[in-house]
């Protein structure tokens, strides 16, 4: 029968992905759901069939038909509800970050690594976007040689409530982090951070627009625009400078429409829009393996690694000039 899943957190994120697990995703249900706040859990499950809902999210692990478990709660909730997974030896996808620092993180890979298998797939969906993916083969094939600058820009519309100048780095830059490893198979070894004067768009005290420079082991340097208060839309883009020629995704050419005398398209909004395929073929991708006994996609190593570049931007945010990124050695376990 289908993967019985128990989704943890339905807020933004969560609901979205108890309606994908329920009407798009094959092979899976929604078993369970939890939520802290009540009412958001029982409006998450309304009208899926056989799903119990719960404030507790062990109880939820433990609810009649769970098999797996989705973790969509805020970044400091999840070391406890991974710790709770492995207890049940339950297989998880979890949201980025994996935890919101490195020696959390650290302690996850330890309990993972305790497990003796692993467990883990970590919610980059970038990953799964076709343009990433594109990207990835045409850098892998070699065809326009070595990678020696990459060059990215992430915008969003604005910040909720809350918002601070370190997310911008550990909420935001963190996709660029996972998307530069993966895509360069290169770890990242130091961050530095340069900040202009704040946009008026953005609220009072945040630090908004930065700039992220990371250096990698095998020898690129990767530039990340950070600006999530432009108001006109949400742009990913990536373009990487090569020795024999440049590649670039994200410019959302879909559809081009002239009329009137001028051309152009529209700008996607948010994430939820943008990365809609992406965050399917995810699932997807989650629940067959699952369902294979297998484990694939990025791993908590890729979550430790991502965290401890955090760690060192922020710090590179605070004044810190350029910080190296300390890693521990990799356990074959994540080879
Ligand atoms: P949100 O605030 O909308 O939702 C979080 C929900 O978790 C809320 O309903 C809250 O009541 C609940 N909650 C809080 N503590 C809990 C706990 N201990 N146990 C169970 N539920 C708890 O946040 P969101 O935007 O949906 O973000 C959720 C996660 O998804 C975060 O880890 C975030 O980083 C991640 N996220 C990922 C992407 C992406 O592009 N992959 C985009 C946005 C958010
Ligand atoms: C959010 O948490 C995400 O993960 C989005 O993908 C990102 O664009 C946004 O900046 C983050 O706040």
């Amino acid at each position: 029968g289908p993967l019985g899943v128990a989704v943890i957190g339905t807020g933004k994120m969560g609901a979205d992905h108890v309606r994908r697990l329920h009407e798009v995703t094959n092979g899976a249900r929604v078993a369970a759901v939890a939520d802290v706040d009540a009412e958001r859990a029982k409006r998450a499950a309304d009208g899926i069939e056989g799903c119990s809902v719960h404030t507790d999210p062990i109880a939820a692990m433990r609810a009649d038909g769970v098999e797996a478990v989705l973790i969509a709660s805020p970044g400091p909730a999840h070391e406890a509800a991974l710790l709770a997974a492995f207890a049940h030896d339950l297989p998880v996808l979890c949201e980025k970050p994996l935890t919101p620092d490195a020696a959390s993180a650290l302690r996850v890979l330890e309990a993972e690594r305790r497990l003796g298998h692993r467990r883990v797939q970590v919610g980059f969906m970038r990953r799964y976007d076709t343009e990433y993916a594109r990207l990835k083969s045409l850098l892998d094939s070699g065809e326009l040689g070595r990678p020696l600058m990459l060059h990215n820009r992430h915008r969003n519309v604005s910040t909720p409530p809350g918002f601070t100048s370190a997310m911008l780095i550990s909420d935001s830059v963190v996709h660029e982090m996972d998307i530069t490893r993966w895509l360069l198979g290169q770890e990242i070894t130091a961050v530095t951070v340069l900040c202009p004067t704040p946009s008026g768009n953005a609220p009072e005290g945040l630090r908004d627009p930065q700039l992220v420079l990371f250096e990698t082991d095998g020898g690129a340097v990767v530039d990340v625009e950070i600006n999530v208060n432009c108001g006109f839309g949400y742009q990913v883009q990536a373009e990487v400078v090569c020795e024999r020629g440049t590649a670039r995704i994200g410019d959302g050419h879909a559809l081009v429409t002239t009329a009137a005398g001028r051309w152009g398209g529209a700008v996607a909004q948010d994430f939820v829009e943008r990365f809609e395929d992406a965050y399917d073929r995810q699932m997807q991708a989650w629940v067959d393996a699952t369902r294979r006994g297998e484990v694939t996609g990025p791993s908590a190593w890729d979550g430790y690694a991502t965290a401890a570049v955090c760690e060192a931007g922020v710090r590179a945010q605070t004044g810190g000039g350029r910080i190296a990124v300390e890693l521990v050695e990799r356990p074959d376990f994540y080879r």
